[in-house]
């Protein structure tokens, strides 16, 4: 649930990578960090891992100006993909304005793939999230692995589904811009409706999109 202090002028947007264990939740956010603006960028701060295992959270804040001078904060969280860690997931998830769910493209990665999605929708209804109304963006990372679901594959899987549906190679950077902008166009619609952004701020979609997409970040693992 976005957070807007009308006093401090600061608009604070929460979205969240969510899929199974060694996805690429982590990769998408250190690419995205490499891919935005090196000169803004803060201390990269890592605290508890192991080997490539989020225990906690990472963090990726992004921020910018809107016209109006409204701060627009957007915080990037992943989630811990390995099952034990159910309880941090959903905390994490917690009043999620937007999600990007990232699947793994390998084919021994099916079962854990809907898993996750149904644990994303699981959580989502226990902290009170409208799945169906929740802005999501489906990836499906690692590209250039051998033995992974063909294109076609994915897409007749998905074709039902109301979400953008992304290919990407996140340890290359292939398709993690794509995907985060996707997921910033449909959280826009929600921020708008909200906030009044167009009208009150001077924020339409493109400039709310080039803003973020631009921003510099600053990313915390912890
Ligand atoms: N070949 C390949 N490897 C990838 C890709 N994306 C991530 N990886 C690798 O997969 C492993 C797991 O990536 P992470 O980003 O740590 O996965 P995660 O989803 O954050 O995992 P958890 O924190 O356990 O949930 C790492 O060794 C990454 O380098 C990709 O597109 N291609
Ligand atoms: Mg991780």
């Amino acid at each position: 649930m976005s957070d807007f202090d009308e006093t401090a002028r600061r608009l604070t947007v929460k979205l969240v990578y969510y899929g199974p264990a060694l996805s690429g939740k982590t990769t998408n956010l250190m690419r995205l960090h490499d891919l935005l603006q090196p000169e803004a960028r803060g201390e990269l701060m890592t605290l508890e891992t192991q080997g490539d295992r989020t225990l906690f959270f990472d963090l990726l804040p992004l921020g910018f100006r809107a016209p109006s001078g409204l701060l627009v904060k957007l915080k990037l969280f992943t989630v811990p993909g390995q099952v034990a860690h159910d309880g941090t997931r959903k905390a994490v998830l917690s009043r999620a304005d937007g999600v990007v769910f990232v699947a793994d493209s390998q084919r021994t990665q099916g079962v854990n793939n809907a898993e996750a999605f149904q644990n994303l929708a699981d959580n989502a209804a226990r902290v009170g999230l409208d799945f169906d109304r929740l802005p999501l963006a489906v990836q499906f990372n690692k590209r250039d692995l051998p033995e992974i679901y063909s294109e076609a594959e994915i897409r007749e899987r998905w074709s039902a589904t109301p979400w953008p549906l992304f290919l990407a190679s996140a340890l290359n950077g292939d398709g993690v811009r794509e995907t985060f902008l996707a997921l910033l166009a449909r959280v826009y619609a929600d921020l708008d409706r909200l906030y009044a952004l167009r009208t009150d701020h001077g924020l339409d979609e493109p400039a709310f999109i080039r803003a973020a997409a631009d921003a510099g970040p600053r990313r915390q693992a912890c």
